[in-house]
């Protein structure tokens, strides 16, 4: 059996997640191997299709770490869909009022908190439970949903998102959010108004009894936000890697 990232935020008080978006496997367990405490497949910006959620959470299994999935804008039955593959945590994209968190939920927790449909062939191999019973009873506690709270709607309903049974966690999107605070007039994460929400947002879902998610684009940002209480910390996306890997052994290649 695979961790629960749940496992591993009461094991470890915070986690790095890989951020994938190409579609293949490998790509996945690369970046697993890599040193990465999970994985997040990333379909809403990302290439993933259900078949290569599939594959890639197989592939991040073998690495031994727990894989995430970012599902479209609204699509919840991906969610259930990405929990029986094996998913450990799914994260919903523009989660901007209590109805819209109310969907999320629905599609991933079992009754009563929920509706999420039964078939979780795959999960409960990756997850180790030992009959349907074992995981139907563990499911809801064992998997967690994130809403990702990146627009100013999101930001005014905070408190009743925050509220929703089954809510287990908030994602900030913080480029999403910096757009919409400018009201269009820049994408610019380090902002200082954009930084101040976010601040209040961790502290109010901290509150709440809620988990705490945020991307960093550098390694010197998710630092920052590590230091700063997030609990979930997701660094960069594979074509970062590649990009900044490349461009580091070629300069050594090339230096006089
Ligand atoms: C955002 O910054 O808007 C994101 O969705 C990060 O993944
Ligand atoms: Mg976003």
């Amino acid at each position: 059996p695979v961790p629960s990232l749940i496992a591993l935020l009461r094991a470890r008080g915070s986690v790095l997640s890989s951020w994938i978006a190409m579609p293949e496997p490998l790509v996945a367990e690369s970046a697993a191997r890599a040193g990465f405490d999970c994985v997040t497949l990333d379909m809403q910006h990302g290439l993933h299709d259900p078949v290569s959620i599939m594959r890639g959470i197989g592939a991040v299994a073998l690495a031994g770490v727990p894989a995430i999935v970012r599902v479209p804008v609204g699509d919840f039955a991906m969610a259930s869909r990405a929990l029986d593959m094996g998913a450990s945590a799914i994260i919903a994209p523009m989660i901007n009022s209590a109805a819209d968190a109310e969907a999320l939920a629905r599609a991933t927790k079992y009754p009563p908190i929920g509706e999420r449909s039964w078939g979780p062939v795959r999960a409960m191999q990756i997850a180790g439970a030992t009959g349907g019973n074992a995981y139907l009873q563990g499911a809801n506690a064992e998997t967690l949903t994130f809403a990702m709270i990146e627009t100013r709607a999101a930001v005014a309903a905070l408190d009743e998102i925050l509220a929703v049974p089954g809510i287990d966690a908030i994602f900030i999107g913080p480029s999403d959010l910096s757009i919409a605070l400018s009201r269009g007039g820049h994408v610019d994460p380090m902002d200082a108004e954009n930084q101040a929400v976010a601040s209040d947002l961790l502290a109010r879902a901290h509150a709440a009894g809620k988990y705490v998610g945020m991307f960093a684009l550098t390694g010197a940002q998710a630092k920052l936000y590590l230091g700063l209480g997030y609990d979930f910390v997701a660094l960069g996306s594979d074509d970062m890697y590649l990009q900044a890997g490349a461009a580091s052994m070629l300069a050594e290649a090339r230096a006089k």
